[in-house]
């Protein structure tokens, strides 16, 4: 069997104050846990080196763009390269991407797989954006993803690597199926995501109140219907003032629950992933080929 240790390394609030310097060190320390586990990938989580910031109506540009990283690696983030390379542990790592093409500036909200020599092997564009483009009145915080970034261009790829075939998403792009069924048909062993999940984002109490069920409910249908495994990273707890929900786990392609985290801070949860576990199912409940009509489908892509 082809097993891979792994790990969510679920973060505590970071504070808009606090230096990109800080949140690697927060990284590293827990990159070193996760290797103390016998992990050979560690799934860091969503806009992993800055707060939150589409919590915020942020007018003025220079600002707007210190949330942001220009480059991947930069001086700030090599140390965390250079820490998986002397472990011998890979990675993924969310972060606000800044893109200058043809003179203009794209603004993404990215992820990258890095192996463990420290090279990137793969990236993502969060193509689902929840959220606003515009400030919301009567909101205690914003939620601006559509204004600070654009939808990903990348689709959703998956690339070879840590003994299987990888898969990345973020965020929002949990709660659609469409995420992981792309993925399934690329035949995706694992799915690793991060997610930053404000618990106040309807102001419906009703559904506010189900956030974290509807977190959990999204990742273990996803990894069910698509027999692959699921690793859901959160940044959680107060950050800024703004409460988000933590709970990461680790799903097995049965849909089970098999590691989750009972803090609001750092911490790392593991486990040894079987990257056969799937074939099961992809062999008999879920052989694609064998159940899926496609012909009957076409409203998914065509509305
Ligand atoms: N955050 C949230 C998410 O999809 C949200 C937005 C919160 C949607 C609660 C629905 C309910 O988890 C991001 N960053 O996508």
């Amino acid at each position: 069997a082809r097993h891979l240790i792994t790990a969510a390394a679920q973060m505590g609030p970071i504070s808009r104050s606090e230096t990109r310097a800080d949140t690697v060190r927060r990284l590293v320390e827990m990159m070193r846990e996760a290797k103390a586990r016998g992990c050979g990938l560690v799934v860091f989580t969503e806009l992993a080196l800055t707060t939150f910031f589409p919590r915020w109506m942020i007018g003025d540009e220079a600002e707007l763009d210190s949330f942001y990283e220009a480059e991947m690696p930069s001086a700030a983030t090599q140390p965390l390269f250079d820490e998986a390379k002397r472990l011998g542990i890979g990675f993924n790592l969310g972060y606000a991407e800044l893109v200058v093409e043809a003179g203009v500036k794209r603004r993404f909200n990215t992820t990258i797989l890095v192996d463990a020599t420290g090279r990137i092997i793969g990236k993502y564009r969060k193509v689902h954006l929840p959220g606003h483009d515009a400030p919301q009145a009567g909101r205690a915080f914003q939620h601006l993803e559509k204004r600070y970034f654009e939808p990903g261009d990348l689709g959703f790829p998956v690339f070879r690597g840590f003994g299987g075939v990888m898969g990345m998403a973020i965020c929002n792009d949990r709660r659609w199926p469409e995420t992981y069924r792309v993925m399934g048909l690329q035949g995706v062993d694992m799915v690793m995501l991060g997610y930053n999940t404000p618990f106040d984002h309807t102001g419906d109490e009703a559904v506010n109140s189900l956030t974290l069920f509807h977190n959990h409910l999204s990742m273990q249908a996803g990894a069910y219907q698509n027999a692959t495994w699921v690793v859901g990273t959160a940044k959680c707890g107060t950050e800024e003032g703004s409460k988000m929900g933590g709970q990461s786990v680790i799903v097995a392609p049965s849909g089970e629950i098999v590691a989750q985290a009972v803090t609001v801070e750092d911490e790392v949860i593991t486990a040894k992933c079987d990257l056969d576990m799937g074939r099961i199912y992809k062999e008999t409940i879920f052989n694609f080929a064998r159940h899926r009509r496609p012909e009957h489908y076409r409203l998914i892509v065509e509305r």
